[in-house]
């Protein structure tokens, strides 16, 4: 059965790859596995049809028959694992290590960048919005800074590429705007390799054309 992914009909992003179903379309090109997609709108995420399957009213969402996942983290974890050995390796302590920069990526390194959004976009208009950015940044390079010093000059997180550098990858991409992730060089050359994959260029290719109509 080919699985069924949710993305937003309109990114707000506009097609920057920034929404987190192209991390999910990564995940399915990187392991050769066809998809297919259904779209909510921004309204539509908040009805009962929605909420059934993304109780957060939230995407993405991933359906394979019975199966019914949200959370961008679980669902790619859910996709390495039935393909043993592609983004998750076989060997069990090189797989406990990517599962551990996956938590990584979305536990510690995406909350202050999410928060930087939220100060931006959803707080923008309150008093101290502009009094707070400039902390939220500071967080941010912080565990960026802390990234690099561990990642030094490695090409990858280990010694392939694997899901948790997918997870840290679409992380990093949410600091860009903010000119956060050029700030680190060693960081941003990682962002870029990962980029050049081309499971990632289709992911991005595909979730653009949608967004770019
Ligand atoms: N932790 C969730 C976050 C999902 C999430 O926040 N998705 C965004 C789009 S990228 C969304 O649907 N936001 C709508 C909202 O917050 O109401 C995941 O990784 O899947």
């Amino acid at each position: 059965m080919t699985p069924i992914i949710t993305a937003y009909d309109r990114s707000p992003d506009g097609g920057k790859g920034l929404a987190r179903d192209t991390r999910v379309r990564w995940a399915l090109e990187e392991v050769g596995q066809e998809y297919d997609v259904k779209f909510v709108s921004m309204a539509g995420k908040t009805e009962p049809d929605h909420l059934r399957l993304s109780p957060f009213g939230r995407i993405p969402v991933y359906e394979d028959g019975d199966l019914v996942l949200f959370e961008s983290g679980a669902i790619i974890h859910h996709i390495a694992e039935q393909h043993p050995g592609t983004l998750l390796p076989e060997d069990p302590a090189a797989r406990a290590r990517a599962t551990m920069w996956m938590f990584a990526a979305v536990n510690t390194v995406e909350p202050p960048i999410h928060e930087l959004g939220t100060v931006q976009i959803a707080e923008g208009d309150r008093s101290w919005a502009t009094e707070r950015t400039p902390l939220v940044h500071d967080r941010i390079r912080d565990v960026l800074g802390q990234l690099a010093d561990t990642f030094g000059d490695s090409e990858w997180l280990e010694d392939t590429f694997t899901a948790g550098d997918l997870m840290m990858v679409s992380v990093l991409q949410r600091a860009r705007p903010a000119g956060l992730l050029d700030e680190f060089p060693s960081l941003a050359a990682y962002a870029a390799r990962a980029e050049a994959r081309p499971a990632y260029e289709r992911a991005f290719a595909t979730q653009y054309a949608v967004n770019a109509r």
